[in-house]
């Protein structure tokens, strides 16, 4: 990017950065407005801690005081998890937070806008956001999908939430050019549940794969997502028949109430931890978890790879044929 930016980036998030070390971007929205409090605030430390452990730093990103912020220090991180009074802010409402002081969270999209912006590549979140059920009338699809179209960054998910239409989602992902692989598994995940019904065309076997697709997309010029599809393991999921009475309830309460916009995912994702009686926020803990372990790996890969052929202001999209001595590292990939 040119120009001034905004963007106040951590010492230790820049130093990282400065030195090619693994960086993890986090979103906020999933600690403000995904999960309850006060349980909310322990995942947000957590999380951060979990990244370390695994050797990258952890970047959350968040809107405080109308300063877009990645990596926030311990007083914001509670601020966010703890302040009631923190709006959900997707892309299009970052430049009147900004411009009024407002403190907020930043949802997948924010969140990769602006870790893509200060040169983040990997980003763990636990469900992405995508195509509501009934879009063909209400046209709620989230901005998550048309925001990781145009930017370049690498999101770990446990695939989508079973309260969105998850083929629809798909459809969208593949119109939007969004890369999507998924991480030892040939179905997309259903985040409370390992698997949905839904064959994904690539699979990978280890992040050295993902950072080699990585690669691969830079050399090709590439400036959309990769979404890595990464399961729950089957032993953590949730009961599915809990999850099918509670997801019909839910829908229904939604419908009934007139719940538009973006109040529609917090209230969905509010009753189901009502209505299972907690189960399901166990279950979405541990997705996040499972997701920032595979995002740090990735970012340690990344990390390892030597990018100087692929520098995007020094990389030429064109080479001669016969291929160079030193040939890309194209990931090996294999349809299931
Ligand atoms: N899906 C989840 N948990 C979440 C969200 C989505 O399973 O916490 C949050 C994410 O921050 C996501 C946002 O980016 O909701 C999408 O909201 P909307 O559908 O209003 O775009
Ligand atoms: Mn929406």
């Amino acid at each position: 990017m040119t120009g001034r930016s905004n963007i106040v980036v951590s010492a230790t998030v820049r130093n990282a950065l400065a030195a090619g070390a693994p960086v993890v971007a986090l979103e906020s929205t999933l600690i403000a407005h995904g999960l309850p409090r006060p349980r909310n605030r322990e995942v947000a430390v957590e999380l951060e801690e979990l990244a370390r452990e695994r050797g990258a730093t952890p970047a959350t990103v968040a809107v405080i005081d109308g300063v877009p912020r990645v990596g926030l220090d311990e007083p914001d991180l509670h601020r966010i998890a703890d302040d009631a009074d923190v709006v959900k802010l997707s892309v299009r409402d970052l430049p009147v937070a900004c411009a009024t002081g407002w403190t907020g969270a930043t949802t997948v999209a924010s969140t990769a806008l602006l870790a893509a912006r200060v040169g983040i590549r990997l980003f763990a979140t636990g469900g992405l956001g995508g195509v509501h059920r009934g879009a063909g009338d209400s046209f709620d699809e989230s901005a998550d999908l048309v925001t990781l179209a145009a930017t370049p960054i690498t999101v770990v998910s446990a695939g989508v939430k079973s309260i969105l239409d998850i083929g629809a989602t798909l459809e969208r992902l593949e119109t939007l050019g969004i890369t999507v692989v998924g991480y030892r598994t040939s179905t997309f995940p259903g985040f409370y549940l390992p698997h949905t019904t839904y064959d994904l065309d690539w699979r990978v076997g280890d992040a050295g794969q993902v950072a080699a697709t990585m690669t691969a997309a830079d050399m090709l010029g590439l400036t959309s997502a990769i979404v890595v599809a990464n399961p729950l393991p089957t032993d953590q999921a949730l009961d599915p028949a809990l999850h099918d009475r509670v997801l019909a309830d839910a829908l229904a309460w939604a419908e009934d109430r007139g719940i538009r916009g973006k109040a529609v995912t917090p209230f969905l994702l509010e009753t189901f931890h009502r209505e299972t009686g907690g189960a399901s926020l166990e279950v979405n803990i541990n997705a996040v978890r499972n997701n920032v372990a595979v995002a740090a790996d990735i970012a340690l890969a990344w990390s390892a790879t030597d990018r100087s052929a692929t520098d995007r202001s020094t990389a030429d999209p064109v080479t001669a044929d016969p291929a160079p001595t030193d040939p890309a590292p194209v990931a090996r990939a294999h349809r299931p």
